[in-house]
This record gives C-alpha cells, sequence and structure tokens, in this order.
C-alpha cells in the first residue's frame, strides 16, 4: 500500500466568499456604540483556540474608550493545562496589556467566578447607586450568550437566559440584559447585556479565512476538505 505524503502547498480557493459580515453584524455595531454612553464595561470574548483571528479590530475601533475586559473562551477545547498551555495564556497576558484578560470554559464555575470577581470589583471601583452595566462582545460563535448564562447562573443562581447554539449567528439583536450581581442597599448590582456576534467585512487572504472558517462553521457555506485539512494549530497562531 502506498503511503501517505501530506501535500506541503495549499491551492488558493479564490471562489470562496471571505467574509460573513451580514446586515445584522453592521446594525448591531451601530447599536452597540450607540449603547456605550450606558456601559461601563466591555467584555470581550474570543476564542481560546484561535486567540488571533479570533480577536475583531472593528471593537478596538468602534468601542474604543471603555474599559475592556478580555475573556478567552471555550479553554476546555484548547487546554490540558500543561507547562505550555499555562506559557501561552502569559503570553496572551502581556499581549493584550493594559487590558485584563480571563480564560473561561462555561461549564467550569471557578473560571467563571474569576469573571464575576473581576465584574464586582469593577462595579465596586465605580461606587455608584445605580449599580453598574457591562456589555458582552466579540465573534460570531465564540460563546458570548453561554457566558452570559454562566454568569448568571453562578452569579444569582437563575436560570438560562439567552438562545446559544452550535452555529454562528444565534443572537441576532441587542437585547437580553440580565442580573447576574444581587445588589444591596447601596447599589443595584450589575447587569450584563448581551450582543449579536460581529465578524469582520473583509477577510485579506485565505490563509486566515482557511484559519476561521472551520472555528465558526458558517451558516449555509459549504467548506471543501481543503479548509478542515489546514485546520489551525495553536502554533500556527504564533502562540
Ligand atoms: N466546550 C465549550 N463550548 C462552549 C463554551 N462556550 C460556548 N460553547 C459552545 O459554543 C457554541 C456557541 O455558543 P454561544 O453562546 O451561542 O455563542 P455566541 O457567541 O453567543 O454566538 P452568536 O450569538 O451566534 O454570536 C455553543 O454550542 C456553546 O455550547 C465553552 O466554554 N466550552
Ligand atoms: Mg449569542
Amino acid at each position: 500500500m502506498a503511503s501517505f505524503v501530506p501535500r506541503r502547498v495549499f491551492p488558493t480557493l479564490d471562489s470562496l466568499p471571505r467574509s460573513y459580515f451580514l446586515g445584522h453584524h453592521r446594525a448591531g455595531l451601530n447599536k452597540m456604540k450607540t449603547m456605550l454612553t450606558y456601559i461601563d464595561l466591555v467584555i470581550e470574548c474570543r476564542d481560546y483556540r484561535v486567540p488571533l483571528t479570533s480577536r475583531n479590530p472593528l471593537f478596538e475601533e468602534n468601542l474604543a474608550g471603555r474599559e475592556r475586559l478580555i475573556v478567552y473562551t471555550k479553554k476546555d477545547l484548547g487546554s490540558e493545562g500543561r507547562q505550555q498551555d499555562k506559557s501561552r495564556e502569559r503570553l496572551i497576558q502581556e499581549w493584550q496589556q493594559p487590558s485584563s484578560v480571563l480564560f473561561s470554559d462555561h461549564k467550569d464555575k471557578s473560571s467563571i467566578r474569576k469573571v464575576l470577581n473581576f465584574a464586582r470589583d469593577h462595579a465596586a471601583a465605580k461606587d455608584s447607586l445605580m449599580g453598574s452595566r457591562m456589555m458582552v462582545v466579540g465573534m460570531p460563535n465564540v460563546g458570548k450568550s453561554s457566558l452570559l448564562n454562566a454568569l448568571r447562573q453562578v452569579g444569582v443562581h437563575k436560570g438560562k437566559a439567552a438562545h446559544t447554539g452550535a452555529q454562528p449567528g444565534v443572537t441576532r439583536k441587542i437585547g437580553t440584559t440580565v442580573k447576574i450581581i444581587e445588589g444591596d442597599e447601596n447599589n443595584e448590582g450589575v447587569y450584563l447585556m448581551d450582543t449579536p456576534g460581529v465578524f469582520v467585512p473583509y477577510v485579506p487572504n485565505a490563509e486566515v479565512h482557511a484559519q476561521t472558517c472551520p472555528v465558526w462553521k458558517r451558516q449555509g457555506h459549504h467548506h471543501s476538505s481543503d479548509d478542515f485539512s489546514r485546520l489551525p494549530t495553536l502554533s500556527d497562531e504564533h502562540l
């Protein structure tokens, strides 16, 4: 039997659409911008497995001026708790300074408590009777609504409030706002607002496209086996 010889060069698939920037992405981003006045903290979610390509520069451009916590979600799918995983996390934290960085798994209460503690400290520093309002943002399917549900579950022991799903585009509108930390006589508590995932308007080259599409399987978009053969590894992301 002939032995398997992996290919070293991949053809560029020019026929594939390289973006997924839909009307509700633009509308969502514009609405997020207008809501910023009421928001004390932006919680930006990125995918732990693709820390570079799940970052959307549109958020930096459009949501500047608010303090930001970056949460790398789905840690359970990308980390085995090895030394190299921890080194990579330290590298990501350094890279993102001065923003704060946390890593989460929506089913791991201790990682969710770390996000809650950050939110609590942030709200306490603001020291307002009105409590604090936060907004979760990120690319489609990174786990924003799952994080919101987990924070609500651990923070105020309430059930799922936002729809979640394996396909991108589940959250279509800015809407669900939930309490994640109870208030007291001095403040109203902490509230978190869910937002629709926003993709980048244009993916510059086939390589970046090949890295993003297997992670955010696009609705109605067929991927060739070539896309999947180029599934990114964390080393491809230079981290
Ligand atoms: N293993 C694992 N899966 C997760 C985690 N967080 C979210 N997911 C899964 O990822 C998928 C997408 O989650 P959502 O919370 O709907 O993602 P979203 O960012 O709100 O997506 P859109 O609203 O479409 O932009 C779902 O199948 C979740 O169950 C996590 O920490 N670990
Ligand atoms: Mg959602």
